[in-house]
């Protein structure tokens, strides 16, 4: 059975832009996907830390969400992963927002990503995605912190050449 996924993308440290369209590459290995538009983003957290580039992807897959997280896990200790601290730079986050509608609850994992509804580097990067997107009944596109959002597009077109 195969299930409609969204994983979400960040980098803010060394070339973002080849990191990420890396990482696009190797998810479209995995089934079908679409990408969304390229953002910058100013960094949530620390501000002493570069601003981050992100996007999203949808995944039409037929792994099973922690097969899924292995695979992205892989992906990041690939690109050589460094991350230094809490809400700190990091050179690829690959966080999977979104497994169908399941709600997801273990060790590894918690499905949807904590914090989707609160980050405007994530929803909007979704909403390029399914514009009527919902989480727990919720219209994402409705949400209140859309109205002022932060983030800028760096690239509107097919930046990860897919
Ligand atoms: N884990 C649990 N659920 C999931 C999931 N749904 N997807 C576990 C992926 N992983 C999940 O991951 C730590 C553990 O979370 C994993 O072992 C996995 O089993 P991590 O990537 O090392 O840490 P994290 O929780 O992603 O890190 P952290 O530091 O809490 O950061 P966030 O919340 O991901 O935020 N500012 C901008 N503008 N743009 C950004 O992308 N990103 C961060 C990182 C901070 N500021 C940002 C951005
Ligand atoms: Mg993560």
């Amino acid at each position: 059975m195969s299930a409609v996924t969204y994983i979400g993308l960040g980098s803010n440290l060394g070339d973002s832009l080849q990191i990420l369209t890396e990482a696009v590459h190797k998810i479209a290995a995995l089934g079908p996907v679409k990408v969304s538009k390229l953002y910058q983003s100013p960094p949530m957290g620390p501000q002493d830390q570069p601003n981050y580039l992100n996007a999203a992807v949808q995944l039409v897959t037929d792994l099973a969400p922690l097969a899924l997280l292995d695979e992205l896990q892989r992906f990041e200790q690939e690109s050589g992963r460094v991350r230094l601290r809490r809400w700190g730079e990091r050179t690829l986050d690959l966080d999977l927002l979104m497994y169908g509608q399941e709600q997801i609850q273990n060790e590894r994992l918690t499905v949807p990503h904590i914090g989707v509804m609160e980050r405007d580097f994530v929803l909007i990067p979704l909403l390029d995605l399914d514009a009527e997107l919902q989480l727990k009944g919720q219209l994402l596109k409705d949400l209140p912190i859309l109205k002022h959002p932060s983030l800028d597009v760096l690239d509107a077109g097919n930046w990860a050449k897919i």
